[in-house]
């Protein structure tokens, strides 16, 4: 958001008396088919659950609302009907989203009129290689990179369906690329459909492969500094989060003789033809857990660094005017506040969650 504003204060000429408009951005980064979207529903139904009670208002924009709707109702139809614990889950079985998608929301204030956009943008994986350009461009301007995990591939046969998948190597490659330190920006790394782990109470095991087998970018992450300040520009965090709540990873699908039953990518690499899950209780029912948490760590990161540069009240050059435009938005620190006390909602480190660095970026 504020390396945006950097760049259009840049070259702020004296005229421009509008107060500027605020968005958050966010690059979704994921296998076809790993539950992007679905993620994107669950969090911004739990975003809302989250704001009632505070200040703050989420809306969904556009068409937003709609395409939410829908795959909540579709979501919701895995929980029909009578089902015993241990039953498997009949896949909707609908196909995914053809490219990339865009969800837009706006943060908005109950008793002033002040407002913040925020825009999700979500890339399946193979767009890293046929639209290069084009996420990379997102991915500047966005403050935040989700790298979407499917948590059974990355855990279950040895770590066997990771590589096909999750496409680690092609991901770290790519934000090693396009990473670069100019800009301060927010990296999670969510392991999705994690109920089995939590529930076995082995979700620390999790957090520890997604740190060994994301090592090589964890490292280029850390390394990254800020030209200016010499300081970390990047936070990176691990957490996980379960899309559903109540249906948990059981086996990969096996034929006659047993054996897990596999297709290949074009590339050669093993992956599973089908993947069972099973419901975790007798009539369960759709209750997503900690998907608000990506949001709390995006409005934590944003709030500091508009702390960051009101408090350099002696800066010269960029920040000085960075401030001033940002003093042409009424109500601005009233709403940051709140912002930042929705951010202080975050789980640290519990339940997965681990800073891997740049915790000063999102406040100690
Ligand atoms: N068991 C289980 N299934 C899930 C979960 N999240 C999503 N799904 C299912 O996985 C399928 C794909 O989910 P989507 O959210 O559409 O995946 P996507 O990453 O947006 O897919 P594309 O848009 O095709 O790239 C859907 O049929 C969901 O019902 C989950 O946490 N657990
Ligand atoms: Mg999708």
């Amino acid at each position: 958001m504020l390396n945006e504003l950097k760049e259009r204060v840049k070259n702020l000429v004296k005229t421009n008396t509008e107060p500027p408009r605020l968005t958050m951005r966010v690059c979704m980064l994921g296998a076809r088919g790993v539950g992007k979207t679905s993620v994107i529903t669950s969090l911004y139904n739990s975003q809302k659950a989250a704001v009632a009670g505070t200040q703050l208002f989420l809306v969904a924009d556009g068409d937003t609302q709609a395409i939410l709707e829908n795959k909540k109702n579709l979501l919701m139809g895995m929980f029909t009907g009578l089902h015993d614990e241990g039953d498997l889950v009949t896949e909707s079985g609908l196909p995914g989203d053809s490219g990339e998608s865009l969800f837009q929301f706006t943060y908005g204030m109950n008793t002033e009129r002040i407002n913040i956009d925020l825009e999700i943008r979500d890339y399946p994986g193979e767009y890293l290689r046929s639209e290069a350009d084009t996420v990379a461009a997102y991915i500047r301007e966005a403050d935040a990179v989700i790298v979407a995990i499917d948590t059974p591939c990355l855990m279950e046969a040895d770590g066997r369906y990771h590589a096909g998948k999750n496409r680690p190597e092609l991901v770290t490659d790519f934000l090693r690329e396009h990473l670069a330190s100019d800009g301060e920006k927010l990296v999670l790394l969510v392991p999705l459909k994690c109920e089995k782990y939590y529930r076995e109470g082995r979700i620390d095991e999790v957090t520890k492969r997604v740190e060994a087998e994301y090592a090589g970018l964890i490292s280029h992450l850390k390394g990254l500094r800020d030209d200016e300040t010499g300081k970390r520009s990047v936070c990176c965090v691990i957490a996980p989060i379960q899309t559903l709540g109540s249906v948990v990873f059981e086996s990969f699908q096996t034929g006659p003789d047993g054996a897990v039953e596999e297709i290949s990518t074009k590339d050669g690499l093993p992956l599973p033809a089908k993947i069972n899950y099973r419901y975790a209780a007798a009539n369960a029912a759709y209750e997503p857990k900690y998907c608000e948490q990506p949001l709390f760590y995006l409005l934590a990161f944003v709030s500091m660094q508009y702390r960051q540069a009101q408090e350099q009240k002696n800066a010269g050059g960029i920040l000085n005017k960075l401030r001033e435009a940002l003093r042409l938005i009424p109500h601005i620190d009233d709403f940051m506040l709140e912002i930042a006390l929705l951010g202080h909602r975050r789980l640290d480190s519990a339940q997965g969650y681990k800073v891997l660095c740049g915790r000063g970026r999102i406040g100690g």
